[in-house]
């Protein structure tokens, strides 16, 4: 295998809304370069990069997935990443270690949320984008609507070096900006492509293209703009030298139409890539930090292996694959690197270079490249490898809060561990993905980005563990408390046969303010009862107190008072004040009128102005308050109070209200009484359940 240059290598993950054609177009890419001699198709599920079972049957991608080829002398490392926003992860750990974003946007569907999203993450990371809009070959396309729209939502400075010149069914044509040109393609997805001069209205529209673009490219460099005044304007050579300069500045954000599904218009943008894209050389300097957490910069040049592991994943034929950007160094098979963040040692076994799940093994893998590792034993996405002699630790990415949750059920007894060390090692690999084992209710809690993201984790739990387990609605952490005084005066007596068992306990309860727990005393006078038993009296509604007596669920908010009762001179000992105790308890909270608590979320929305209609209404159907609105960028907020009974899966109902543009967080914020039905509900379903477990 061929060694490359930081120079000569191009990383780049192809990111964007769902279903704009980034699979296909790293498909046309890969045809293109002879790395494949036939495209494969998402109907068919046979691209290289989807190439997943759980990928396949949805048809939309799930995994990013790493591609590599040589054009012009280059080394093209691809990620193609998923579009959902349920798996932003995969697409947040391939911008982090890209050197630009190649964003695709469909050309009948415009800028869309996804779209939005990527262009803020790829600037969050200080790497240049690239547009390409695809899918000219549909009907109805609009190239002018689309590159207004772009322009409105990223600025005028999107400029576009190709565009179609035959839109519409049977589209293989688009006009080269930088060279003047019509370039035919042919039409049996070779990606091949014939040139020849711009004629006509398209000459002079290229001329004027032309023009502006070299305008953009001499505001990127100072003497350029010089020579651009003196001349009035720039040589070939020059406005060609500027080019790369421009696009890392991002003084100009090229634009580029194809059809992916039939590699037309790919092959110019290659070139572009080729010669003007990003590289390592481009980012030579990353900041992170030492072994002891100080600031430290981390040099291309540097001779110590520094490699970021941006991606981990579990796969049948291969076992763990962790994947890698080397920032410094190089990585040879058989050495030995140091886990800055785990603080172990790990042994590099098989390097692969991939191309989806194809893999060739290489011995070694120089700074600037990315490849895959196999079995690492304890390193997970976002870990740093390097030199034992310089430890350095990378910036993690920061992943966006699970915003939605269910229960984890499990149908087959026995399955426990399993299922405990599958969930572990699904967070390790999806840090997105977040789970929580809830003792209280026996309930475990699985958090994920969407419900799309759910299914598929549920999927993986039961393919790769081996278990049986779905998910279901999770039960919520009600509270009982009461609302008035109450007592009870409790014997518990038991003679038949042994030893008998004999204690009264007198006691009386009262409702305490919000949110401060149960409190229990005793104000004993006198000698009915001796002192001794007064912790078991303490047990004894405790027990009654965590078990629950209205519905299940613990009492909060109670003052209770032992004050006085009767004992036995045998007969009386720990187990039956206990037992008095427990009863006494559930006795007096009855009495007391009791009730349930149920918990209320803060909920946190940010949607598009024109939705605010149809999210109000929803949310006061879900007896939702609102707490607070305000403005930010074109976006409405929202801040409300929301009973957490009623926010279940609500981000996939937020993003059918907001055709997927609208985002919540939620976090607990308080306990409030329930209205009366929707309390009772909660009362009867918990009988039922009781009388089902009895009959069990
Ligand atoms: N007509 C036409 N269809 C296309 C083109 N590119 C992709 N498609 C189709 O659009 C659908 C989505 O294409 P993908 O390549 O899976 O899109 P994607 O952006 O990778 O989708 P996700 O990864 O799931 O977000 C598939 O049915 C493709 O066959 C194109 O240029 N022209
Ligand atoms: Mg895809």
């Amino acid at each position: 295998m061929k060694e490359y240059k930081p120079g000569d290598i191009r990383n780049f993950a192809i990111v964007g809304h769902a279903s704009s054609g980034k699979t296909m177009l790293s498909e046309a890419m890969l045809e293109a370069a002879g790395v494949i001699n036939r495209m494969g198709s998402i109907a068919a599920g046979s691209t290289v990069s989807d190439y997943h079972d759980n990928e396949q049957h949805r048809q939309i991608s799930v995994s990013a997935s790493l591609m590599h080829l040589e054009w012009l002398g280059k080394k093209f490392n691809i990620l193609d990443c998923p579009g959902y926003a349920d798996f932003i992860s995969e697409g947040l750990g391939a911008l982090r270690v890209g050197d630009f974003a190649l964003i695709a946007i469909h050309a009948n569907h415009g800028v869309g949320v996804g779209t939005d999203a990527v262009w803020k993450y790829a600037t969050e990371d200080g790497i240049p984008k690239m547009i390409v809009v695809n899918a000219f070959d549909k009907e109805e396309t609009d190239f002018e609507k689309t590159l207004a729209q772009i322009r409105d939502h990223f600025g005028e400075r999107v400029f576009p070096l190709t565009i179609p010149v035959n839109p519409g069914p049977g589209f293989n044509q688009v006009l080269d900006v930088p060279r003047n040109e019509i370039i035919t393609y042919a039409t049996d997805k070779s990606g091949k492509f014939t040139e020849a001069k711009a004629t006509g209205e398209w000459a002079e529209r290229v001329e004027e293209l032309h023009k502006q673009l070299i305008e953009l490219i001499a505001e990127s460099d100072d003497a350029l703009m010089e020579k651009f005044f003196d001349k009035g304007g720039l040589s070939e050579e020059e406005w060609r030298a500027g080019i790369h300069t421009a696009i890392q500045k991002q003084v100009f954000t090229p634009l580029f139409v194809t059809s992916a599904e039939n590699n037309i218009g790919v092959a110019r943008l290659m070139d572009i890539i080729a010669k003007y894209g990003s590289s390592p050389v481009d980012r030579a300097k990353v900041k992170g930090v030492d072994g002891d957490g100080n600031p430290i910069e981390v040099s291309l040049d540097d001779p110590d292996p520094v490699l970021y592991i941006f991606k981990t994943m579990s796969e049948a034929q291969f076992g763990e694959l962790s994947f890698f950007r080397i920032y410094a160094g190089s990585v040879k098979f058989g050495s030995e690197l140091y886990n800055t963040d785990r603080r172990s040692t790990e042994k590099i076994g098989q390097i692969y270079l991939l191309n989806g799940k194809t893999r060739t093994s290489v011995t070694s893998l120089s700074a600037g490249d990315i490849g895959a590792v196999v079995k690492l034993k304890d390193t997970h996405t976002g870990n740093t490898l390097c030199s034992p002699r310089r430890l350095v630790s990378l910036p993690k990415v920061d992943y966006p809060k699970p915003n939605i949750h269910a229960s984890l059920r499990s149908a087959v007894k026995g399955e426990e561990d399993k299922i405990a060390s599958g969930l572990a090692a699904l967070h390790h690999e999806d840090p997105t993905f977040l789970y929580m084992v809830d003792s209280e209710l026996r309930q475990t809690i699985v958090s994920a980005q969407g419900e799309l993201h759910l299914e598929v984790i549920a999927e993986r739990l039961r393919k790769r563990y081996n278990v049986h387990v779905d998910l279901i609605e999770p039960r919520v952490r009600y509270r009982e408390t009461i609302k008035t005084k109450g007592d009870s005066k409790y014997r518990h007596k038991k003679q038949t046969g042994g030893a008998g068992q004999f204690a009264e306990v007198w006691m009386r309860i009262e409702p305490k303010p919000r949110d401060t727990g149960l409190e229990f005393h005793q104000s004993l006078a006198g000698q009915n009862v001796d002192r001794v038993f007064v912790p078991s009296v303490e047990k004894g509604v405790m027990k009654a107190s965590e078990e629950g007596i209205l519905a299940g669920y613990r009492v909060v908010d109670v003052k209770v008072d032992f004050y006085d009762g009767k004992m036995h001179p045998v007969d009386s000992k720990d187990i039956a004040f206990q037992i008095a105790g427990y009863f006494a308890f559930k006795e007096s909270f009855m009495a007391a009128r009791p009730m349930l608590l149920e918990p209320i979320n803060t909920v946190e929305i940010r949607i598009p102005e024109d939705c605010m209609g149809k999210v109000m209404g929803d949310l006061s159907s879900r007896r939702g308050k609102i707490q607070g609105m305000d403005m930010d960028g074109g976006f409405q907020l929202i801040k409300a109070h929301v009973p957490a009974k009623e926010l279940y899966r609500y981000s996939s109902t937020l993003r059918s209200l907001t055709g997927g543009r609208g985002v919540h967080a939620e976090e607990f914020s308080h306990y409030e009484e329930m209205p009366r039905d929707a309390e009772h509900k909660v009362i009867e379903e918990s009988k039922k359940q009781r009388q089902q477990q009895q009959a069990e």
